[in-house]
């Protein structure tokens, strides 16, 4: 035991009533909705870089947090990974994600830096056999070194795209050993700052090769959990080519293999996407690739990916009811891909951050789950479209010719007559159940 959560107790659910600020008061894991327990519907994960890897900088000024395990090299590395064991321990935390960079500093070669990163996976998983947090996902960190500055697989050099091949070879197989869900490939340097210096077409062969590489090398090791590519449209790039759910889609069908990804939607990203998070999750369930969430929210002023924990539950219910339209996220989970303010310098603050939003999300599960119980939102949607299931419309989308419909139009007098939206209407039946 370390003495950095000195004094904090495990947080339990306490109900909504309770007045103590570190337990939960609406996740309640064990809790049944819709037939599964609350924590099989979330699979809440917390996100190793922000609560432990992160210094607290902004662009105007460096480290705020002072953490013991800063500048320490690996006897830092293995300390920090005993603060985040406890930290998964004293929040109940199924599940954890990390990039090869958050746990151990990097060395002079990909060589060094490996090894490292391995040395402190073999301490994840021997702290995985007496804690009951497994690994959601693993990625490779192929964006903060300065050989990424132009793209990692996208790189007109062809030495980057091999280095972070040796990368994301390395985590793929570590993600494999700890028993990992998913893996993610998140490609902030995969795009451009300016089209004057870039091939985009040689760049987008280059990315679905390294793509393809890497489900090759999954399939070899036996690696069953779904590879994901998490969208998001700019920033730290100008434009990267992962833009929004959409975009990826349109990528993945070009390069044949959208059977084989699936995506991990940001809250944050859609929204610089200039999309609502249910749409993004929408559009990934209209295409059959809903992986997995990151779970945060963006500060609406700043139009910056601040990355804060979500902790409005009326917004997050449009965004469970696609997630249980959609039969759940299967192998995927919620990553809390979120962090404190830097002004929040204490160890509880990383608490209150994941007790906060796990609340929130457990209240917006219950709320969407009240709402398709209830029926009547989805049997007025469904009357919207009713007029489909007469045989005339559905002669349309079966067997008529555009030649065919248009005599029918003549014949029968067809005259659309136009009918609400009801909008209004369903943002009010939807707020009753927040
Ligand atoms: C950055 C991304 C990143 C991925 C993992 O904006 O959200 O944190 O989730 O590389
Ligand atoms: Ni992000
Ligand atoms: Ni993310």
């Amino acid at each position: 035991m370390t003495d950095f959560f000195k004094g904090i107790s495990p947080v339990k659910f306490e109900g909504p009533s309770s007045a103590s600020p570190l337990a939960y008061h609406h996740y309640n894991k064990d809790e049944m909705v819709l037939g599964k327990r609350m924590e099989d519907h979330i699979r809440p994960a917390a996100a190793y870089w922000h609560s432990f890897a992160w210094e607290g900088g902004d662009p105007f000024g460096g480290r705020t947090f002072d953490r013991p395990w800063f500048g320490k090299g690996m006897e830092g590395a293995r300390l920090k990974a005993d603060v985040a064991f406890e930290m998964f321990d004293l929040l109940d935390m199924p599940f954890f994600c990390f990039h090869d960079a958050d746990v151990a500093p990097e060395g002079a070669t990909l060589a060094e830096s490996n090894k490292n990163v391995r040395e402190i996976a073999d301490i994840f998983a021997k702290k995985m056999q007496t804690s009951r947090t497994r690994l959601l996902w693993g990625t490779a960190n192929l964006f903060s070194n300065r050989r990424y500055m132009s793209g990692a697989a996208t790189n007109p050099d062809p030495d980057v795209f091999a280095y972070a091949a040796g990368q994301v070879k390395q985590m793929l197989e570590i993600t494999h050993q700890l028993g990992g869900s998913n893996y993610v490939l998140w490609g902030g340097r995969e795009g451009y700052e300016t089209l004057l210096n870039t091939k985009v077409r040689d760049e987008l062969d280059h990315a679905a090769r390294f793509l393809t590489l890497v489900i090759e090398h999954a399939k070899k090791i036996g690696f069953t959990g779904t590879i994901l590519i998490e969208p998001k449209p700019q920033e730290p790039s100008k434009h990267q080519y992962d833009y929004d759910v959409a975009t990826v889609y349109g990528f993945l069908k070009t390069y044949g293999l959208e059977k084989e990804v699936k995506v991990n939607i940001e809250v944050g990203h859609a929204f610089l996407a200039g999309h609502s998070f249910e749409h993004e999750l929408a559009m990934a369930r209209a295409f059959g690739i809903l992986g997995s969430v990151d779970a945060n929210r963006n500060d609406l002023q700043s139009g910056w990916d601040t990355d804060q924990f979500p902790n409005n539950p009326a917004e997050l219910v449009p965004a469970f009811y696609q997630i249980l339209k959609n039969g759940g996220l299967g192998n995927g989970g919620f990553n809390f891909d979120a962090k404190v303010r830097r002004q929040s310098l204490d160890p509880a603050d990383l608490l209150h951050g994941h007790v906060g939003g796990l609340d929130v999300l457990a209240r917006a599960l219950k709320g969407a789950a009240a709402l398709i119980s209830d029926g009547t939102y989805d049997k007025t949607v469904d009357a919207r479209y009713a007029g489909w299931q007469t045989p005339a419309a559905q002669a349309m989308l079966k067997s008529e010719s555009l030649a065919d419909i248009a005599a029918r139009v003549d014949k029968e007098n067809v005259n659309p007559q136009p009918r609400s939206g009801q909008q209004e209407y369903l943002e009010n039946l939807i707020n009753r159940f927040v």
